[in-house]
């Protein structure tokens, strides 16, 4: 009988969370905060390192702006542009790949313009391989002059259209950002199309205006979503946090690397530039996708049609 060895599929893994940026924080002052997390991630033999949502600014849908040129400042018009540069360049040198949130401003040929809340998967050659539009866009459009401050999403960038993956780093790989993990839809359909690894930067503030009764769950429900996502779908997931003080806004820290089996296996304990750091064996997953959530075996879609069909609610009369 022969014997057939499979090579192990193993992705050295760094969540690199980040602690505050302030507004007056220039891009070259917070990329060089990520190179040298890159860096660090790599002496301590990673191949991918992941940073969070809007990872090159303060978290700039905290204020209502008037003026459309103070906001445009925050976008990106080019990946890589001069001030990125560095980072995929330091990057490629090292043979580390990335993930990397920012704001978008893309304009058509007519002349239109789209601001999306994006997030992009760099491979180690310093190509970009995966580029995701956020799905879930919270907080609100108008101006709300009541909250301790604004989550102005809504007003600030325009949903995306779906969910890929791409194959990359030996795996499938996937992309959400920070709101989208809440919602078990986002991990079902990179699910259905194989997922092996999803990254997830987030910006959660500790306190939720409309809802402060939830402040003190804040951490709880940040892991509770992400560890039934990877569960249910047999998938690693990264979470990764901006955290800390934030312009007086506090923010949950909380990054974690959790594997199929739910389990957090590894974790940030500041709020603060911080390194959580897994060897993640993606053939981990097989168990999961073929037994308990063997879609194609156990999934009944005959029974699903409401999920996209219909957004709200309708209770019964
Ligand atoms: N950035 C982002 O999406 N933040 C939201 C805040 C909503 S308050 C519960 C989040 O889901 O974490």
């Amino acid at each position: 009988m022969r014997y057939c060895a499979r090579m192990p599929r193993f992705v050295n893994v760094a969540a690199a969370q980040l602690g505050p940026i302030a507004r007056t924080d220039t891009r070259a002052q917070v990329v060089k905060r990520l190179i040298e997390l890159l860096q660090q991630a790599h002496a301590m033999g990673c191949t991918l390192v992941v940073f969070p949502e809007l990872a090159l600014t303060t978290f700039f849908p905290r204020w209502y702006f008037a003026s459309s040129n103070e906001l445009d400042a925050f976008y990106e018009r080019e990946m890589p542009g001069p001030e990125t540069q560095p980072l995929f360049d330091r990057a490629r040198q090292l043979g580390v790949g990335f993930v990397l949130g920012y704001a978008e401003l893309t304009t058509d040929d007519d002349g239109t313009e789209h601001r999306f809340n994006t997030s992009i998967l760099v491979d180690q050659q310093g190509n970009i391989v995966l580029r995701y539009h956020k799905v879930h866009l919270p907080g609100h459009a108008e101006h709300e002059p009541w909250r301790r401050f604004q989550h102005l999403e809504k007003r600030y960038f325009e949903p995306g259209r779906g969910f890929g993956v791409a194959r990359a780093f030996g795996g499938v790989m996937g992309l959400a950002i920070c709101n989208d993990r809440r919602w078990s839809e986002t991990y079902r359909v990179m699910g259905l199309q194989g997922v092996e690894m999803i990254h997830i930067g987030y910006n959660t503030p500790v306190h939720n205006p409309p809802a402060p009764e939830h402040d003190n769950l804040s951490m709880f429900h940040n892991h509770l979503v992400m560890q039934a996502g990877a569960y249910q779908n047999g998938t690693w997931v990264v979470g990764v946090a901006k955290s800390g003080c934030e312009e007086g806004c506090e923010m949950i820290g909380g990054s974690a690397i959790i594997a199929p089996s739910g389990e957090i296996v590894a974790a940030c304990t500041t709020t603060g530039d911080e390194l959580a750091i897994a060897r993640c064996d993606l053939d981990l997953c097989n168990s999961y996708k073929r037994s308990v959530f063997n879609f194609e075996a156990h999934r009944q879609v005959h029974a699903y049609g409401r999920i996209t069909s219909q957004t709200g609610a309708t209770p019964p009369k």
